[in-house]
């Protein structure tokens, strides 16, 4: 009797370790496209073409070595459409001794998995996932006790667990932790990033592309730019030509954003990570190499690097040690629905418009942009935190609610009361102009204040102000604005309040269920 392995879609690597201790003679990997994964949001069209392209992809390598794997396609008539269905199946065909899975990643699916064990009449044995650095009995212990979780403070732990840039006398190379600072260069005139590679599709793209075409065609997104590597020969090929071509300028321009320039310098690795293709150390030993041979500098390594092994670690632990209840905090009580452009890009502010025309051609938007534009709209106007996280986990290739909520609740909408970040991202178009091109040329001007004409984020900024005084103003890091909002004087403040709502009360809601079936 063998020992049954399911692979999940995002489990995607021969060093998975319930892969890495099997041996190939009595193991069948089975692999499941279920209708649940495919709809729990109404994922754009591009996601699930890549994830289903890469796990055909993956079968058939594993096949190639020697595997024997049992693929239930979406389409197979006795496909029951869900794992733990799928599971009770392939128990019935293989009659396995054992089950042995590596942990989900995502709350919902790991809950489903947990019941296996009293389901079903065979062992099921799950094994932690340790393609991620840091363990959730690791993270509970660092995080216990503390009233703010800095990132910054776990960062530091992961670089002295890695030793990635740390000096042998246990200090950071270059004397600090953090180059966060030499990373805000605005954009120059005519900065131009060369292009990512794209991967054409092959037959099996272009299959599961068909598939998408017939059974989620009124998905959000586009699928005429899908270049996303569903291999790891794909994937490592994006990531040579990252480090050699776009590392070097990541750091300074990391914030920047540029119309029509959807990848800057980003590694644009995210989807590929979280598919198990590419594994995050590596990455960040191969970035590491690069600064110890010259060829990037510091600034833009260690940003690297603290993308990497700082927030997507920090943000994955944040999420298993605060889930279930993360997914329904709302601690500012945001009630607005989501606007309608988030699904058309049809609105007039220039910066939003092309974000989401990124995000619908690419299912990709850089950080900043999902951080300080997409993310500061829906704060501002007060969106109510669940659509803006079926929103996020529905548009983005790389989205999984392990990495997505933190990022909404947490980092964007301050809905966890401040345990991610210690003020809330608030701006005013003043950061959007100084960091991007996007007001030129918007119908909006940073530099009117209110009324007819001025840029809706600065009246957007004052009215959330004045409306979370209460909470906001005892923040360190926030309070002090008050000083500059009350020297304005009455009538001032009456003209940014008034413009504010009358730009809220123009927002036209979402027409239809487009996250949710
Ligand atoms: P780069 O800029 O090249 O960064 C390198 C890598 O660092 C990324 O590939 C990613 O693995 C990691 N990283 C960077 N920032 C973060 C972060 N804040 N959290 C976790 N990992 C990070 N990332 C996802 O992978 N999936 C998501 O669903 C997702 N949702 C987000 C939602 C919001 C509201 C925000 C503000 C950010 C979200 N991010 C998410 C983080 C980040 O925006 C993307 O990882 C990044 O844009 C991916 O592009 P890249 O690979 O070019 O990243
Ligand atoms: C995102 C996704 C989609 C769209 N479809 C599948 C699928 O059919 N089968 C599968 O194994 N995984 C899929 N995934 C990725 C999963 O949602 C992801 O692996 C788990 O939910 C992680 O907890
Ligand atoms: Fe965006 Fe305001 Fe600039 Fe227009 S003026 S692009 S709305 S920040």
């Amino acid at each position: 009797r063998p020992i049954l392995v399911p692979v999940l879609g995002d489990q995607l690597t021969r060093n998975l370790a319930s892969l890495r201790r099997r041996a190939m003679d009595d193991t069948v990997v089975l692999m499941m496209e279920v209708w649940d994964e495919a709809t729990y949001v109404k994922h754009h069209k591009q996601k699930i073409a890549l994830v289903f392209s890469a796990m055909r992809h993956f079968a058939a390598e594993l096949r190639e070595a020697g595997w024997k794997v049992d693929y239930v396609k979406l389409t197979d008539p006795d496909n029951s459409g869900s794992f733990t269905g799928e599971v009770a199946r392939a128990i019935e065909r293989h009659d396995p001794r054992a089950i042995h899975v590596v942990e989900a990643s995502e709350w919902r699916v790991q809950q489903a998995i947990e019941e296996w064990a009293d389901r079903f009449a065979c062992e099921v044995e799950i094994l932690p996932d340790d393609r991620f650095l840091c363990s959730h009995a690791e993270f509970e212990k660092w995080a216990e006790g503390r009233k703010h979780l800095t990132m910054e403070y776990f960062y530091r732990e992961m670089r002295r667990k890695t030793g990635l840039l740390m000096r042998g006398d246990g200090k950071p190379v270059g004397g600090e932790w953090n180059y966060d600072s030499e990373n805000r260069e605005p954009p120059k005139e005519g900065l131009k990033a060369p292009p990512r590679p794209k991967f054409a599709p092959d037959d099996i793209t272009r299959e599961a592309i068909e598939l998408v075409e017939e059974k989620f065609d009124d998905h959000f997104g586009s699928l005429e730019r899908f270049g996303w590597p569903v291999t790891r020969d794909q994937a490592e090929r994006a990531a040579d030509a990252f480090f050699a071509e776009r590392l070097e300028q990541f750091g300074p321009y990391q914030d920047a954003m540029v119309h029509g320039q959807d990848d800057l310098y980003h590694s644009m690795l995210s989807s590929s990570i979280n598919l198990g293709l590419l594994d995050p150390l590596d990455l960040c030993r191969r970035a590491e190499q690069a600064y110890e041979e010259g060829r990037a500098p510091l600034n833009s390594v260690e940003g690297f690097i603290r993308q990497i092994i700082g927030w997507r670690e920090y943000v994955r632990g944040f999420y298993w040690y605060f889930m279930p209840d993360l997914e329904s905090r709302n601690a500012l009580n945001a009630q607005r629905a989501l606007p309608e452009f988030y699904w058309t890009g049809e609105t007039d502010l220039r910066c939003m418009a092309d974000c989401i025309r990124s995000t619908r051609d690419n299912a990709h938007a850089h950080h900043i942009q999902r951080l300080m534009v997409l993310g500061n709209f829906a704060l501002l106007a007060s969106i109510d935190p669940r659509q803006v996280q079926d929103w996020y986990l529905a548009v983005y290739a790389d989205a999984y609610d392990w990495v997505e909520m933190p990022n909404v609740v947490g980092m964007i909408l301050y809905a966890d009361g401040g345990k991610l970040a210690t003020k809330p991202y608030a701006a005013s178009g003043n950061y959007i102009n100084k960091m991007s091109d996007y007001c030129t040329g918007c119908r909006y001007s940073p530099a009117k204040k209110a009324g007819e004409g001025a840029c809706p984020f600065g009246p957007l900024y004052w009215h959330f102000l004045d409306r979370h005084r209460d909470r906001l103003e005892s923040n360190h890091r926030i309070g002090r604005i008050y000083a500059t909002w009350d020297r304005m004087g009455e009538a001032k403040q009456r003209e940014y309040l008034e413009s504010a709502e009358k730009f809220l009360d123009s927002i036209v809601p979402a027409s239809k269920e487009w996250a949710r079936y």
